[in-house]
């Protein structure tokens, strides 16, 4: 069943309330990027009224307050996620750059030649590109773990392709494409076993279910806060601290260093030897408003609710004449990927667009993924906490008027 409160959380968002070509804004691609709540814009605007100045480096009265909200927001992502520690927790720009920080900082350093890095064709290309270019750099091999038919990973095909040479399985957690939910904890173990460390991209999943690293068996966990009603510009990599302690920077540069002369240089500790330069400090700030507005909603309600929009919507779908929709059926996240018959995905998305419905089409950063599927590109629709029942209506509704439009 629908939460019927959530339903409620529409006035938070206070874009959902702009009408778009006269109707009413469906919005329909949160796994693209989320919509900010008021309490989100609100401790933006208050740091840059209140607070703003740079951190870690004066000592006046606004640094002292910027430093302390910054470093509060690291002890805020660090209890959501179950860090152990705060210092945990870098600050990046975002998922890609999380995941090229750990391709670039560890990978570079422990790969060698014939060593394996296990990923899957389902992967977004921010986590297929750095361990591509990381294998080149290394003289490693990058293997697959090969999908079955309705785009699932399962445990035969990881235990087929993870061995003694694997020393890296990097995976996405749940699919920005397919809504498929990977076995994390069961990989990791394996992965483990046979000496491997995992790294999660957890674009997806972070914003929308419960997670902890401890239980989910990562060592590295990558995400964006754009995704979980946070600002754009701010991520997070979270790694397990003697992992990034072995891990080099690669931003070099101001507030990452300890000591430095004319021909040397030595680190600053973890977390601050990777975040060489200004960081994203209201980013910062916002992305924790956003941790706490989260919570207090509660994310096993919204892990239910966006679970529920998902699979019903595929259910509808499914059930359509004319229509095509990929990945499981269940368990399905709140991602869902479409194409209506001799419709160009572009086209879908421009219909939808004059009923006021946002939805992404095109390859969605995951070309293997569509050649794996046979198709160029797709329609995506995707489910966060401010969607409805009547917007999954909605969606069938642009999906025959399109066809209707189309007929003609
Ligand atoms: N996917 C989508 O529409 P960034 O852009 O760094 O915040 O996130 C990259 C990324 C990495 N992994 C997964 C699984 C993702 O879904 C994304 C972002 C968006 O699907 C934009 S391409």
């Amino acid at each position: 069943m629908m939460d019927v409160a959530l339903v409620d959380l529409k006035k938070d968002f206070p874009i959902l309330a702009r009408p778009i070509h006269g109707h009413r804004l469906v919005y329909l691609d949160s796994a693209a990027t989320t919509q900010k709540p008021q309490v989100v814009i609100d401790a933006e605007v208050d740091f840059y009224s209140q607070h703003n100045a740079n951190v870690l480096r004066s000592v006046h009265t606004l640094a002292e307050e910027a430093t302390t909200l910054f470093q509060n927001a690291r002890q805020t992502v660090a209890r959501f996620v179950g860090a152990s520690r705060p210092e945990e927790i870098v600050f990046t720009r975002g998922t890609t750059e999380s995941l090229n920080l750990v391709a670039r900082g560890f990978a570079d350093k422990f790969l060698k030649p014939g060593d394996e890095i296990v990923v899957s064709p389902m992967e977004h290309h921010s986590n297929l590109i750095p361990w591509q270019q990381a294998a080149r750099r290394t003289g490693a091999n990058l293997r697959f773990i090969e999908l079955d038919p309705v785009g699932q990973i399962t445990l035969e095909a990881a235990r087929a392709v993870i061995g003694d040479k694997t020393r890296i399985v990097a995976l996405s957690h749940v699919s920005n494409v397919l809504g498929t939910v990977n076995p994390i904890p069961e990989i990791a173990e394996m992965a483990h076993a046979a000496g491997a460390i995992v790294v999660v991209d957890g674009a997806q999943s972070v914003p929308h279910q419960p997670i902890n690293v401890a239980q989910l068996g990562a060592d590295f966990l990558a995400f964006s806060g754009h995704k979980m009603c946070g600002p754009t510009g701010i991520g997070v990599l979270w790694g397990r601290y003697p992992l990034l302690e072995e891990s080099d920077p690669v931003m070099y540069g101001g507030e990452m260093i300890s000591f430095v002369d004319r021909e040397t240089a030595t680190w600053a500790d973890v977390p601050e030897k990777f975040e060489g330069g200004t960081p994203n400090i209201a980013g910062a700030v916002g992305l924790a408003a956003a941790v706490r507005y989260l919570d207090d909603v509660g994310m096993e309600r919204i892990h239910r609710h966006t679970t529920n929009l998902g699979e019903q919507a595929f259910d509808r779908l499914h059930a359509m004449s004319g229509v095509s929709v990929y990945g499981p059926q269940r368990p399905h996240s709140g991602v869902l990927a479409f194409n209506v018959d001799q419709v160009h995905p572009h086209d879908v998305a421009q219909v939808f667009d004059s009923l006021g419905v946002a939805i992404r089409a095109g390859h969605h950063c995951a070309q293997p993924l569509m050649q794996w599927l046979g198709v160029g590109s797709t329609a995506r629709a995707s489910f966060y906490l401010y969607n409805s029942d009547q917007d999954i209506d909605v969606l069938v509704h642009a999906i025959e008027e399109t066809k209707r439009y189309f007929r003609r």
